[in-house]
């Protein structure tokens, strides 16, 4: 039985208002693998709100009730001067404190929730900024700063059973829920990506939308041994970013959402502040690389809260075969 819990590992590796942040995102954590876990059997859990997000994508119930869950805990926690998340159009300002909130909060409450009505796993993804030390009033600009300048981040995943794997920038740690106890403990110590691979994750139904680069590399894969490449490689497609993350990080692989011609216009399918950015730097941080093809995803400065980028994350060899094929 791991003897290291989330609590005592924040103790010794984060500043105090850090750790309870971080708690407090653990503890809704905690609430919506619960509420999650009671499926169909809980009233006004699965299915839709009746309502669209600023991304105008159809809100489940539990998005909702997500985004208020973190809301909630991470308030009491009086850790951050502002949040945001994919579910709400504008940055949430708490009001101002003396001293002033060290941090910030992005979010995804919810990631994948197409997947909640049939019972496939989903998970919250998020990211700990620093707030502004300006006098002046927090602006959605105030959140504009690159996935390099993140203190925190990690996601939960709500599978067979609760994971919450961190980054405070010390390597990636990976700790499952005991239910029993209600607490986190520490089941992996410095996760680290295999280098090679043979697995990747792509949305091939998109296949015909793609750019060029995308194609040939996706083309060389599928060709296996008799390619180039001189290997066979296996597919898999969770559709829940965190899950498909998790199996990455956990046994290898590479993961691309790459824009295509249907979804030019947005940028991408995924978030740059809440989904990409996590994301990348957990992988960073386990050894891989994480790129849009064409410039390193924690580089870039985001233009806007809710912006959305191509996304090729995981065992830097494959990440650097695709960023090789965009340069060509
Ligand atoms: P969401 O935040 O609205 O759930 O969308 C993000 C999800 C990712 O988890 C996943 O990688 C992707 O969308 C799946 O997209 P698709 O349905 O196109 O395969
Ligand atoms: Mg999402």
């Amino acid at each position: 039985m791991p003897t290291m819990n989330l609590s005592r590992y924040l103790a010794i590796h984060a500043e105090p208002s850090l750790a309870s942040l971080l708690e407090s995102v653990a503890r809704a954590c905690t609430g919506i693998s619960m509420a999650l876990g009671q499926g169909a059997l809980a009233a006004g859990v699965l299915g839709s709100a009746g309502s669209e997000n600023i991304q105008g994508e159809t809100q489940k119930n539990l998005d909702v009730l997500s985004n208020q869950m973190l809301m909630d805990a991470v308030t009491a926690s009086s850790t951050v001067a502002g949040m945001a998340s994919e579910e709400m159009e504008h940055i949430y300002a708490l009001p101002a404190t003396v001293p002033q909130a060290p941090y910030l909060l992005v979010f995804d409450p919810l990631d994948g929730s197409s997947n909640i009505d049939v019972n496939v796993s989903v998970g919250t993804i998020f990211s700990v900024l620093r707030a502004p030390t300006h006098a002046a009033e927090l602006s959605a600009g105030d959140f504009l700063q690159t996935g390099r300048s993140q203190v925190a981040a990690g996601y939960a995943l709500y599978g067979p059973s609760t994971q919450l794997v961190l980054t405070l920038g010390q390597g990636v740690q990976m700790f499952t829920l005991d239910r029993q106890r209600g607490e986190y403990l520490l089941t992996q110590e410095s996760v680290k990506i295999p280098e090679v691979t043979a697995e990747f994750a792509i949305n091939m139904s998109n296949q015909r939308f793609w750019e060029a680069p995308v194609q040939l590399y996706i083309q060389e894969l599928l060709n296996g041994k008799e390619g180039v490449r001189a290997k066979n490689f296996n597919m898999r497609w969770i559709a829940s970013m965190v899950a498909d993350v998790h199996r990455i990080l956990t046994r290898g692989g590479v993961f691309l959402y790459p824009v295509d011609s249907k979804i030019r216009q947005q940028g991408g399918k995924l978030r740059l502040l809440y989904e990409a950015n996590p994301m990348s730097w957990l992988i960073e941080q386990a050894g891989g690389a994480a790129s849009t093809g064409r410039e390193s995803i924690l580089d870039i400065m985001p233009g806007s809260l809710h912006q959305r980028i191509p996304v090729v994350l995981g065992a830097k060899e494959e990440v650097s075969r695709v960023i090789d094929l965009h340069r060509a």
